[in-house]
């Protein structure tokens, strides 16, 4: 697709192969059959995305040895080219493995731990080969269950130094942290993209540490995404983004990009819009999932419908009349300013 210019913004996007999915929930089965990758690959880009968003193990099996990897990379690189499609990012897929139970680097046991480090070194190398310096890390089990399982000024430590061994690792690359409060512990260590900045600027290369923002984790924490994004941003640390939507304080839902509350999603792309997003390579990522009653030939519509709600909202935000705003905002009449932006996302 092509980039679509807004404001000081140009926006790419980018999706996970997850986000393609047969259906199972924690209370169920599967409910449709999986697509092959390369079915996924031409659903992606038919759709029109640009990039693709990674996990280690998308690439070849994790614990996969290192000349096998290489050559499993370089195929997917390959393939990825022939596509005329990018890669986003790897991320280390450390919580499904036997050994990451009780976390990855903030595990109890030091042969956890390791398994956790090199693993994540293994990452960083496969993001090299296949052409992308960005390692997104998602905690999912740096947390706890219950407060007193495991010493929260050892994980600190851990957790700092756990960044210190992937900055060493290559003097390129950069970590973003995708920070959330909860699910699946019940409490996650540093659970907002603040807290990660604010570790991240105790490592041996702050400059190096970023985040990237899910619509929904911000939700969940209480906060609007808009503002998460523009601080983020304010700091030139948002280099990347998992647009969705997210119906309350419950499971991490995934809905399609603006589905729940337009306004909400409006605010999105006007922040990134004034905010410059994408200008540094940085994409438009969705992280959606369908709804598991779908059936697989249509099993792609939530993708495709967020992609167009994203656009329509891109002209909405076109349509903002900035010097009406800037009265509203002199003239301190938010009222005025409140059914100017309802009636702008109703079509008046
Ligand atoms: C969980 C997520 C994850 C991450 C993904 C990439 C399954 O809430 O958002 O999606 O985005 O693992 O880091
Ligand atoms: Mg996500």
């Amino acid at each position: 697709m092509s980039v679509i210019k807004l404001g000081k913004a140009q926006f790419r996007f980018s999706v996970g192969p997850w986000n393609l999915h047969p259906g199972a929930d924690p209370f169920g089965p599967t409910v449709r059959e999986e697509f092959s990758w390369e079915k996924k690959l031409q659903i992606f880009k038919e759709i029109g995305f640009d990039a693709i968003q990674f996990h280690d193990d998308d690439v070849c099996p994790a614990d996969l040895n290192p000349a096998e990897t290489s050559a499993r990379v370089k195929a997917m690189r390959k393939q990825l080219k022939d596509l005329g499609l990018a890669a986003e990012f790897v991320a280390p897929r450390l919580w499904e493995h036997p050994n990451t139970i009780d976390g990855g680097w903030t595990a109890n046991d030091a042969t956890m731990r390791k398994y956790a480090t090199d693993r994540s070194k293994r990452c960083i190398d496969i993001a090299l080969e296949l052409g992308t310096k960005k390692i997104v890390l998602w905690p999912a089990r740096e947390g706890t269950y219950i407060r007193e399982a495991k010493d929260p000024f050892e994980s600190y430590k851990r957790y700092r130094d756990y960044l210190n061994a992937l900055l060493n690792h290559d003097a390129s690359i950069q970590i973003l942290g995708e920070m959330k409060p909860n699910e699946p512990m019940d409490a996650m260590y540093m659970p907002s993209p603040g807290h990660f900045l604010a570790m991240g600027a105790t490592t041996v290369d702050p400059k190096r540490v970023g985040v990237l923002i899910e619509s929904a984790h911000s939700m969940l924490l209480g906060v609007d995404p808009s503002e998460d994004f523009a601080l983020c941003m304010a700091l030139g640390k948002l280099w990347g983004v998992h647009l969705n939507d997210q119906d309350g304080l419950k499971y991490d839902q995934d809905k399609s990009f603006g589905a729940v509350n337009l306004r909400r999603a409006f605010n999105q792309v006007w922040v990134l819009a004034r905010g410059g997003f994408g200008t540094k390579g940085e994409y438009v990522g969705l992280d959606v999932k369908a709804m598991r009653t779908q059936k697989q030939d249509v099993s792609m519509r939530h993708l495709a419908n967020s992609l167009q709600i994203f656009k329509d909202l891109c002209e909405k935000v076109e349509r903002v009349d900035e010097a009406k705003v800037a009265g509203f905002r002199s003239s301190r009449d938010y009222e005025a300013l409140e059914l100017y932006v309802v009636q702008l996302l109703l079509g008046k």
